[in-house]
This record gives C-alpha cells, sequence and structure tokens, in this order.
C-alpha cells in the first residue's frame, strides 16, 4: 500500500527546502543555457532543483518512477506505479528575469491515475495543493469547486505569440475571441497560469505546446474541482504526451470549443 501521507509530508519539506536554494540564487549569478532556441533557458538552479527532488526521491521511495523536465528522471513510456512528474521551475524566462511568476510543479500519478498534485509559488510562498477525490487547497485553504463564466465575462490567458501564428486554431478565430472577451493576460509559467483558473483569477488557459510536466498537476487541481482540460480540439490529454491544453471552467469550455476552437472562420 502506497502511503501517501507520508509522501505529501516529504514532498512539503522538499518544497521549503527548494526554497531557500531558489531565493539564495538570486544573489549569486546564474548559469543559463539555451535549449532549443535562444528564448528557451535552463538555468543551474532548474538542474540543482530537479536533482534535489529525484536523489530524494529515489532515497525514500527506490521503487518510483520519476519524469523531470531536465532528464534527470528515467525516460517512461507507461504508467505503472507511482510516477512522479516534476518540473523543477516552471517558468524559467520569469525566473530569470524577473525572479517571480514561476512554480515547481509536481504530479504524482499511481498507475495513471491522478494521487496528489503541487505548484508552489516560490516566491509568494504560495502552495496549490490537490489530492485527488479529497479536495483542493490554495494555502491550506480548500477551493470552491469553479463556476460557469461566459466569453464576455472573462479573462483568457495566452501568450500573444499564439494569437499570431500558430499551427492549430485559424488566428482569425483566436482574434475574434481576444475582442469578444472582458481581457486577455499571460503569466509564462503554465502550471501557475492553470492553478490561476483553479482559483478563477483567470477563467481560461491556452497553451498550443505544453509538456507533461507543465499541466501534471495542474490537471490534477482542475478536476477536483470540476474544470476541464482537453486539447484545443476537446480531445482528452494524455499525461506522457506534449501537445495543445486547454483550460476552463466547464461552462466556457464548451462555449469556447463550440463557438471558437471547432468552428471554421
Ligand atoms: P518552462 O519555463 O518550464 O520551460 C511559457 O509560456 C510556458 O510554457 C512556461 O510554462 C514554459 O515552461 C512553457 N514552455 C516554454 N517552452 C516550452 C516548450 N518548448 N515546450 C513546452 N513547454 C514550454
Ligand atoms: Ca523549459
Ligand atoms: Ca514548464
Ligand atoms: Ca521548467
Amino acid at each position: 500500500m502506497t502511503n501517501w501521507e507520508q509522501i505529501d509530508t516529504y514532498v512539503r519539506i522538499w518544497l521549503k527546502e527548494a526554497r531557500i536554494n531558489i531565493i539564495d540564487s538570486f544573489k549569486k549569478t546564474l548559469d543559463i543555457e539555451t535549449k532549443s532556441d535562444r528564448n528557451d533557458l535552463v538555468t543551474n538552479i532548474d538542474k540543482e532543483t530537479e536533482s534535489f527532488f529525484v536523489n530524494n526521491i529515489q532515497e525514500h521511495f527506490p521503487d518510483h518512477h520519476i519524469i523531470g523536465e531536465e532528464g534527470h528522471g528515467q525516460k517512461i513510456d507507461q504508467t505503472n506505479g507511482v510516477l512522479w512528474i516534476i518540473d523543477p521551475i516552471d517558468g524559467t524566462v520569469n525566473f530569470v528575469h524577473q525572479q517571480r511568476n514561476f512554480a515547481i510543479s509536481i504530479g504524482i500519478y499511481e498507475n495513471g491515475k491522478g494521487k496528489l498534485g503541487y505548484i508552489y509559488d516560490v516566491v509568494q510562498d504560495e502552495l496549490y495543493f490537490v489530492e485527488a477525490g479529497k479536495g483542493a487547497y490554495f494555502n491550506e485553504v480548500p477551493i470552491p469547486k469553479l463556476t460557469d463564466t461566459k466569453v464576455e465575462d472573462a479573462i483568457i490567458g495566452i501568450n500573444s505569440s499564439w494569437i499570431i501564428s500558430n499551427r492549430h486554431i485559424p488566428t482569425a478565430n483566436l482574434h475574434r475571441l481576444v475582442h469578444d472577451s472582458r481581457a486577455t493576460r499571460s503569466l509564462g509559467a503554465a502550471s501557475l497560469e492553470i492553478a490561476y483558473v483553479a482559483t478563477g483569477r483567470l477563467d481560461a488557459y491556452i497553451a498550443m505546446r505544453l509538456a507533461p510536466w507543465d499541466f501534471a498537476a495542474g490537471k490534477l487541481l482542475i478536476e477536483e474541482l470540476g474544470g476541464k482540460l482537453s486539447t484545443v480540439k476537446g480531445e482528452p490529454l494524455h499525461i506522457l504526451e506534449s501537445g495543445t491544453v486547454f483550460v476552463s471552467n466547464s461552462g466556457l469550455h464548451k462555449e469556447i470549443l463550440d463557438n471558437y476552437f471547432l468552428s471554421i472562420e
């Protein structure tokens, strides 16, 4: 039997410890490298934070599997057993340029079923936590279920580069959505933007290219609160696959899919 209480206790200790190291790094010179292009950054702190979690997990839970963005975890193509999906710093560009607006995201699954999710806003010291089937919490306070909103009243989280061009939704449809909605926002940290939908700070979040570690925790949070996640075509998300992600309360999810994403201009 998996001892979820013990896992939760450890994760919370590790998050606080990681926070101290990350905040300490603000005083030091970062070692910054690029990955796929010059705007896709990784730092020594991304790698060190991932190693910190991986080493701790392997020490305390040697039979658990781990996927981490920075590649320390094993290559995983199946969801058997307990699987940790970790983004050590989600929002690296914000981490480097702003020293805020980034998070540690951890989703823990057992045989493909979501169990625990943590999205930790490191600088604000704010934790979005979900235990699937048992509740979602913002700093220990239960988060209420999501209520439906309409496009005309909605704040939509979307990176403006996707409105200029993308391979998935005609830009004319996105222009109409931006026009019809109350406002758009872009934070630049997918896990936090999903957590913002969970807490009603955003009504929807749309991303054209996310990886499992960006949404593994957020998926559990949103589903616990009665919200919806899918691809921008309305297909279910698979926890081991990268692709488009569309998150929102259930009413708005249907309105946007029907009137903006699945209708051709
Ligand atoms: P990162 O900071 O962990 O790389 C930026 O809009 C958001 O998208 C961040 O959450 C960022 O995560 C994520 N992101 C950036 N580039 C990405 C890529 N090439 N693939 C998947 N996610 C990416
Ligand atoms: Ca990255
Ligand atoms: Ca990320
Ligand atoms: Ca990252």
